[in-house]
């Protein structure tokens, strides 16, 4: 096996040129204008509604993705209500409903997309659900057709953690959607998070709802924070986003390493969002923001975690282990998902980033078959 001299992470942030940063960093010395909506922002703003190819009325940016999520559930009227969502994901999903005190109802996921299964939310749904919170989870495609006629029939509100998303082409989907920039993801702003939304009077409110909800000097209409993106940010945003279509076509390229080293290959399954059904709605193109992969059992995962880490010097994660309903502040639901249960017991997310070679990726993928050939 090859142990690489320098650590792989499971991830490592992609950086700009550093003169191009450099040359909008003395554009904010200029302005002397550093944050509270500067013109930076609004330029940021700008190209992603162009990305995106939605109005500008209808998207919204964040300092960080947790406070987007928050910020979004609050404005969609989903504080004291019931939420039905996923326990396969990061904490920030149900931690942003409990901060507004709403109740995150967890239902199972799909067992080949480990997204929430429209199924399975249909069950949990009652009287006093307000909303469903599916998560595009690696940003593998949620069903959201199943999802569209959930919010039709029961009148619920769809709202997407679409944290792992960008660059995947789902925005137009539910009422709205959450996209991270966060260093971890494929694209960021150091940190930031995106709404996306389908009713642009909420954009006006949003504004508020990040800014305290003062308005002017002399009012204050709400309990509002401050979740509001600076200029240094927005010139990160800004300066990665010129870089997105290399960004996407080297995720694709290592997940077609991993995808040919594994086939054939029975104890690794590659999550592949290219062969999902679910991959057939509008717009969506895999952005490969992560390689999951499923192994036999939890024993096996657990030793192909640990010698990658000490004998290869590759640091793989169990994202999404343990699953939100074996902590603590969801215990509550534990045990009442055992397909998503399954799922963490067996997941690796292995290295994707920017940088890394396809050669690296070849090494990492024949250092499992060996560890699983032992
Ligand atoms: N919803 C979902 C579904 C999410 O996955 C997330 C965040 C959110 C909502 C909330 O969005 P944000 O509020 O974060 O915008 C990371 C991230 O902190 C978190 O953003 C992410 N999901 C989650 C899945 O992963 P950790 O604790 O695993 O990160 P950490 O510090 O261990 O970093 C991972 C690897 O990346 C390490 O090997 C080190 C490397 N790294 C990290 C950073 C920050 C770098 O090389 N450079 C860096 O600057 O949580």
């Amino acid at each position: 096996m090859r142990r690489f001299d320098e650590p792989i992470l499971v991830t490592r942030p992609y950086l700009p040129d550093l003169e191009s940063f450099k040359a909008g960093c003395e554009e904010i010395w200029r302005n002397r204008w550093l944050t509270n909506n500067g013109p930076i922002l609004k330029r940021f703003e700008g190209r992603l509604a162009e990305f995106l190819g939605t109005p500008e009325s209808n998207i919204s940016l964040f300092v960080n993705g947790t406070l987007a999520l928050e910020l979004g559930f609050y404005a969609m009227g989903l504080a004291d209500a019931e939420v039905v969502t996923t326990p396969f994901t990061f904490v920030a999903t149900s931690h942003a409903l409990r901060r507004i005190g709403a109740t995150p109802v967890f239902a199972d996921v799909d067992p080949d997309t480990l997204c929430l299964s429209p199924e399975a939310a249909e069950k949990a749904i009652t009287p006093r659900t307000k909303a469903i919170v599916p998560v595009h989870v690696y940003g593998h495609p949620c069903d959201v057709d199943g999802f569209a006629r959930l919010g039709e029939r029961y009148g619920v509100r769809i709202i997407y953690d679409a944290a792992h998303a960008f660059g995947a082409g789902l925005q137009a989907h539910g009422d709205m959607s959450m996209y991270s920039f966060h260093p971890t993801k494929l694209f960021h702003s150091c940190e930031g998070g995106l709404l996306v939304f389908r009713d642009g009077a909420l954009r006006e409110r949003l504004a508020e709802l990040r800014n305290f909800a003062i308005k002017g000097e002399l009012s204050c209409v709400d309990v509002g924070t401050n979740a509001k993106m600076n200029e240094l940010q927005a010139l990160m945003g800004l300066e990665c986003l010129k870089a997105m279509p290399g960004i996407l076509a080297s995720r694709a390229e290592i997940h077609a390493v991993y995808r040919e080293a594994f086939a054939g290959c029975p104890g690794v399954k590659l999550l592949d969002p290219a062969s999902f059904p679910e991959s057939r709605v509008a717009g969506f193109t895999p952005n490969y923001a992560y390689c999951p992969v499923l192994f036999v059992d939890f024993a096996t995962r657990e030793r192909v975690y640990a010698e990658l880490k000490e004998k290869c010097n590759v640091f793989t994660r169990r994202y999404f282990y343990p699953l939100l309903t074996d902590f603590a502040p969801y215990a509550y639901a534990r045990g009442t998902c055992p397909v998503a249960e399954d799922a963490a017991r067996r997941v690796l997310t292995l290295p994707t980033y920017f940088g890394l070679s396809a050669d690296d990726a070849r090494a990492i993928a024949e250092d499992i078959m060996e560890i699983l050939r032992k």
